[in-house]
């Protein structure tokens, strides 16, 4: 998987290429990341990449040209290793919301070109003429696209095959509950008492059949109260059996 980073600030990016499961992902070469800075495709003397808008109001727009270069640049990179031209994603508010079922469509495939804006915005005519999609990671406005290409990046690379699936992970991976179905069921780790409150017995009974109904009705029992839109979508897809049913008869009604 290869992401061409469109970005002001590449340096932020050593934040996945370098650290945690998505730098070792990235030093096994399971995928690559070239960062392309508009300042550097800029003509002028001062690499000038921002402008004042037409029609007034505050702040500067980012101009085309230096974008329109630096998207060049990384498709002739594109084309020099064989690739056909990836996608154009702007991380915008405007977007499409981001969800782990993105994620997956995304991990599916062979990379994308990653836009991130600053200041208030891309000129338009860039977007209509070179962006595919853009995704939104939800309502709110940043400084910048880069924490969301960021967030986009760890969320599709930790899906590659043969990343996060360390011994029991990848086994754990087919039946965790994830935001597709339920929320996952608390984590309890030493020491055995913390400031007095104890384990979950059963978690140390070694009883599996046990641990499992347990965490099943933790994941029930959160889901239900957090959010009770993925119980129903989960009951929609036939996901809960019956046992499930009869646990989330005993809860308490929520108000
Ligand atoms: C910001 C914006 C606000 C209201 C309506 C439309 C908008 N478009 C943009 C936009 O593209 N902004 C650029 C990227 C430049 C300013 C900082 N940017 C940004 C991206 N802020 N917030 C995001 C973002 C991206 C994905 N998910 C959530 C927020």
């Amino acid at each position: 998987m290869r992401f061409d980073v469109i970005t002001l600030f590449p340096e932020l990016f050593t934040a996945v290429s370098d650290s945690g499961v998505t730098g070792r992902a990235h030093r096994q070469g399971i995928w690559s990341l070239n960062t392309w800075n508009p300042r550097n495709y800029t003509t002028d003397v001062h690499h000038t990449v921002d402008d004042r808008p037409y029609g007034g109001g505050p702040g500067m727009v980012m101009l085309s040209q230096p974008l329109e270069s630096a998207l060049m640049a990384a498709r002739a990179h594109q084309q020099a290793q064989g690739l056909s031209p990836l996608p154009v994603i702007l991380m915008s508010p405007v977007g499409r919301r981001f969800d782990q079922s993105a994620a997956q469509v995304l991990a599916a495939r062979p990379g994308a070109v990653l836009l991130c804006g600053r200041y208030e915005g891309i000129d338009q005519r860039f977007i209509d003429q070179y962006v595919d999609e853009e995704i939104s990671l939800g309502d709110f406005v940043l400084s910048g696209g880069e924490i969301p290409a960021m967030a986009v990046m760890d969320a599709v690379v930790r899906l590659l095959p043969s990343v996060l699936h360390t011994a029991d992970s990848a086994i754990q991976d087919s039946f965790q509950p994830s935001l597709s179905g339920l929320l996952d069921s608390p984590h309890y780790t030493r020491p055995e008492l913390f400031n007095g409150v104890p384990v979950p017995s059963v978690l140390s009974s070694g009883h599996h059949k046990n641990i499992a109904r347990f965490r099943r009705e933790a994941s029930l029992a959160l889901t239900a109260r957090r959010r009770p839109d993925l119980i129903a979508a989960a009951r929609q897809n036939g996901w809960l059996t019956r046992e499930d049913e009869a646990f989330l008869q005993t809860l308490a009604p929520t108000q």
